[in-house]
């Protein structure tokens, strides 16, 4: 984007023609929301340690350090709502075929504001699931359950619906945003440090297919040499922004299925 906040003639064209736009999303996404990110100055991983709280081993050593900082960060996201990005996201997915977002977040913020094609690759703090039988559990039936709650069918401890480190990806969510950025015409990357594996290799993936990339965030990332143009700017403004600029294009009915790529 040049000084005067206009967006590249060449990125405006690619959007024109674009069929199938896929979208990566990571906590930069949710910052202006009050959601703190993990490794920013205000990140929650300055507080705690990945290794001591987001992964399955801590979980089973110390439950209730684990779900304390969970059931904090439940909290916190049940009182915030989207901000200007995620509905310029929600605003530009009629306007092509195909549009998906697979986002590292755990927010719903993206599902809020309306966006329909979404792949939560890192699950969703709102679910709860028992680590002995699988049965879902939700945060108001989690509530009469005690601070570690235990499952009523198998007394199995129930954890949150997220992906930990050493975790596998749910596999439909990974495959849908891998075929996502294989696709892509146009592939935006926003909000993200670009060091969490295997989600960071989809920006990668998507310029090798052939994807013209664009990276949006407040900073250059280990990502920023790969991309055809790297925004610097806050997603709350250059999103709404960019749909102010955005090409009539291929402008869907609503009501029409959403599309994965
Ligand atoms: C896997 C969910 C294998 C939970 C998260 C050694 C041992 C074990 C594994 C590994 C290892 N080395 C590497 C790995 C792989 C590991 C990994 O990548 N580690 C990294 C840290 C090196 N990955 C895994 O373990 C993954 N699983 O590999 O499994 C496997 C294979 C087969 C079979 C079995 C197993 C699982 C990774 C998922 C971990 N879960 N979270 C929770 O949230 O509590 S990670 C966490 O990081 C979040 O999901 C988060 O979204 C994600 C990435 O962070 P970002 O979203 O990028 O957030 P960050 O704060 O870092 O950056 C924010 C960015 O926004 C910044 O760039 C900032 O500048 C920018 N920004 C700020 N404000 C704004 C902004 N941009 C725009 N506008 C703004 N306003
Ligand atoms: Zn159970």
């Amino acid at each position: 984007m040049n000084g005067n906040g206009s967006f590249s003639p060449e990125l405006i064209s690619r959007l024109e023609g674009a069929e199938r736009v896929g979208v990566f999303t990571g906590a930069g996404m949710s910052a202006e929301s009050g959601v703190p990110t993990f490794r920013g100055e205000d990140g929650i991983w300055k507080k705690f340690k990945p290794e001591e709280l987001a992964n399955f081993d801590a979980f089973m050593r110390n439950p209730q350090l684990v779900w304390e900082w969970y059931n904090h960060r439940k909290h916190l996201i049940a009182g915030i709502e989207p901000n200007a990005g995620h509905y310029a996201l929600a605003g530009m997915e009629s306007r092509h075929r195909y549009f998906s977002i697979a986002t590292q977040n755990i927010d719903n913020l993206h599902r809020k504001a309306g966006s329909r094609t979404i792949h939560e690759l890192h699950g969703n703090i709102g679910r709860n699931y028992c680590t002995g039988c699988g049965a879902y559990y939700t945060d108001a039936q989690l509530a009469l359950l005690g601070n570690v709650p235990k499952c009523s069918a198998c007394r199995g401890l129930i954890r949150p619906d997220v992906v930990w480190f050493g975790e596998m990806l749910p596999v439909d969510e990974w495959d849908a945003a891998v075929r996502a950025a294989e696709r892509a015409d146009v592939y935006f990357s926003i909000g993200t440090s670009s060091v969490v594996y295997p989600a960071a290799s989809l920006p990668v993936l998507a310029k090798s297919a052939g994807a013209y990339v664009v990276e949006m965030n407040i900073e250059r990332t280990d990502f920023s040499r790969h991309a055809d143009e790297v925004m610097i700017g806050k997603s709350g403004e250059l999103l709404p922004r960019l749909l102010e600029q955005y090409p009539r294009g291929t402008d869907i009915p609503v009501g029409q299925p959403p599309y994965t790529l």
